[in-house]
């Protein structure tokens, strides 16, 4: 089933909203639009969560059906020109008003409506790619063309972090990478979709798009991350010197130059989690159950001063993971959904009870926490998103970092008071499953891909080539045997088919939260960022709140110089995980 609202019905629907009444043209503009878009919006969201929680032909079919009308809405002629005109002169507008319309472009470039089949046909293509994605089985053992053993992506994980089983890591591996031939043609189609919507308005590329969100070209963004990488390459050499002796000793292996894919407790190589021995962060949450954990990060952001959650969120999320006979199928990987643009928040995870699913809800929370701050009437409905999208990203994991202190861990009742920790191994531990080893990844291979995929046409028959060799230049990790291009590696990172263009988001995420830690503990806590207790501090609340409830009324760079006294850059991550440089300055040497 399909509703898809036309162009010309748009036309008269809006034709009632224009002219007359009191007001400058600009303000009457942005109350028609704010007041519509947030109704359209609504109704595509709760369709799209229905689709990602409940996956089906009908949820698909309604998902496109809504995000259609908003795709003829947000793109509509009428809204475009209108903007345009409007934008033409400057002197007749107020910041707060120029940003509305700045951003109300940037959604017009994701529909124009000049080209209606190109987007009708890039709404279906998403939908259609989010439901293989969401609805996909993996299978561990098939005969006769059979599946006869299921498997989900919390036992892949599970097994890739804890096995020692060189060959059931090889199978596994191997299986975790089954999503990428179901979906290389629809990321073809969708390379194609996405860069003609977006050329249509003038941009180079659907990553060019992306990138203007930070009112940044395509070439500032690259030289940003790639700066931000080459500053973090010394000690990344370190960790991963390391990590390979590390492990070529447990595997009883010689020690590698790069380090085999499946050897790594993550399927993509994007944090090394299981490392260090003397830190087993799962063992902190024994005896805890998938509510509980949920409940502790919801409990972390109350005590900072901010509202528990509202009972809707309890009400409408879907937190855990299925049951093994469920016939249901979902989305696993974790999100935060922000229905109304007001109170209606929820997140999507499949919460077991380990440390990864610990910070994973943090970080979820820490959306739904953004959300509700600037959901209120001074933030206008099209500028209720991030300051930029990389902030919307550091919230959750600002208070992951400040889960991981151990004077918290202890106030907590996770950690023993009595229980002696070493400082370096549980800082080395850090920087290994989920900071440092993150950058590369993130600002290498997946950035670097996606600007190729968009802005250099890459062909599809050089996807997974061009894949590895990013893989092995920034990462230093090598696929366990050829990975020809009959598989798409790429395709099965979540994130390349449904938030396509944006991953450096989280790149930049990582040095601002950093930075957002290293001032907190220093001016705030007045505490050493590697040993800072944020819990029950309204101070830190107060001040975090300051930057969340502003939404995207200010220009993130002039609120990051007023609240950190910096611009953003790798200073504070460089200088938190110092020690590990050091330690393993002398450790390597060995
Ligand atoms: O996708 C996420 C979040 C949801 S916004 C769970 N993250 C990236 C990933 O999993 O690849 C968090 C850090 C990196
Ligand atoms: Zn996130």
């Amino acid at each position: 089933m399909k509703r898809f609202m036309t162009g010309a019905a748009l036309s008269l629907f809006l034709a009632g909203c224009t002219g007359g009444g009191p007001g400058s043209p600009a303000r009457e503009f942005l109350a028609m639009y704010n007041d519509i878009d947030q109704k359209v919006t609504t109704v595509a969201a709760e369709a799209s969560w229905k689709a990602a929680t409940d996956v089906s032909e009908q949820h698909t079919g309604e998902r496109i059906g809504a995000s259609g009308a908003v795709a003829a809405f947000e793109g509509s002629r009428y809204v475009i020109d209108t903007t345009r005109a409007l934008l033409a002169k400057p002197d007749a507008l107020s910041d707060l008003e120029r940003r509305q319309l700045n951003r109300i472009l940037l959604n017009a470039a994701e529909a124009p409506g000049t080209i209606p089949e190109v987007v009708e046909r890039r709404v279906q293509t998403e939908a259609r790619a989010g439901a293989i994605l969401d609805g996909f089985a993996f299978c561990m053992d098939e005969r006769g063309g059979k599946c006869v053993k299921k498997t989900n992506p919390n036992e892949i994980d599970e097994l890739l972090e804890k096995s020692r089983d060189m060959a059931a890591r090889q199978k596994v591996w191997e299986v975790s990478k089954q999503t990428g031939p179901a979906l290389k043609k629809s990321l073809a189609e969708l390379r194609e979709l996405r860069n003609r919507v977006a050329t249509e308005l003038g941009f180079s590329s659907y990553f060019h798009l992306q990138v203007a969100g930070y009112g940044m070209t395509v070439a500032e963004m690259m030289q940003l991350i790639d700066r931000s990488q080459q500053e973090l390459r010394p000690l990344y050499g370190l960790l991963h010197t390391y990590a390979k002796k590390k492990l070529a000793a447990r595997y009883g292996q010689p020690v590698p130059k790069a380090i085999p894919a499946h050897w790594l407790g993550n399927r993509w190589a994007q944090e090394w989690p299981g490392l260090v021995e003397a830190v087993n962060l799962d063992d902190l949450l024994k005896g805890r159950d998938a509510e509980w954990i949920v409940k502790q990060g919801e409990r972390f952001y109350v005590s900072l001063g901010m509202a528990p959650l509202p009972k809707s969120f309890w009400g409408k999320s879907d937190l855990y993971q299925l049951p093994a006979d469920s016939k249901r199928m979902k989305n696993t990987h974790a999100s935060a959904w922000h229905i109304d643009a007001d109170k209606d928040v929820r997140s999507l995870m499949s919460v077991t009870p380990n440390f990864r699913w610990f910070e994973t809800s943090h970080h979820e929370l820490g959306h739904v926490y953004y959300f509700m701050s600037y959901s209120r009437p001074s933030v206008p409905h099209v500028l209720r998103g991030g300051m930029n999208r990389a902030f919307h990203e550091a919230v959750g994991d600002l208070i992951g970092i400040a889960a991981r202190q151990l004077p918290y861990l202890r106030e907590a009742g996770l950690l023993a008071a009595d229980r002696k920790v070493d400082q370096t191994q549980w800082l080395l531990s850090q920087a290994l499953d989920n900071a440092v080893v993150f950058l590369p990844f993130s600002a290498g291979t997946m950035s670097h891909f996606e600007h190729d995929l968009y802005e250099k046409n890459l062909p599809q028959d050089q996807f997974n080539k061009r894949w590895w060799e990013l893989v092995e230049q920034h990462q230093g990790v090598l696929p366990p045997s050829p990975r020809g291009e009959e598989f798409c590696d790429a395709c099965t990172k979540t994130h390349i088919i449904d938030d396509a263009a944006q991953y450096y988001d989280y790149a930049l995420a990582f040095l601002i939260k950093y930075q957002l830690h290293d001032y907190i503990a220093k001016k705030i806590l007045k505490q050493d960022p590697h040993e800072c207790n944020y819990y029950g501090n309204k101070e830190v609340g107060k001040w975090l709140g300051e930057i969340l409830s502003l939404g995207a009324t200010r220009d993130w760079r002039q609120v990051i110089r007023e609240k950190t006294g910096e611009d953003i850059s790798s200073r504070a991550l460089l200088e938190y995980f110092q020690p590990v440089r050091e330690y393993l300055e002398k450790e390597n040497a060995r």
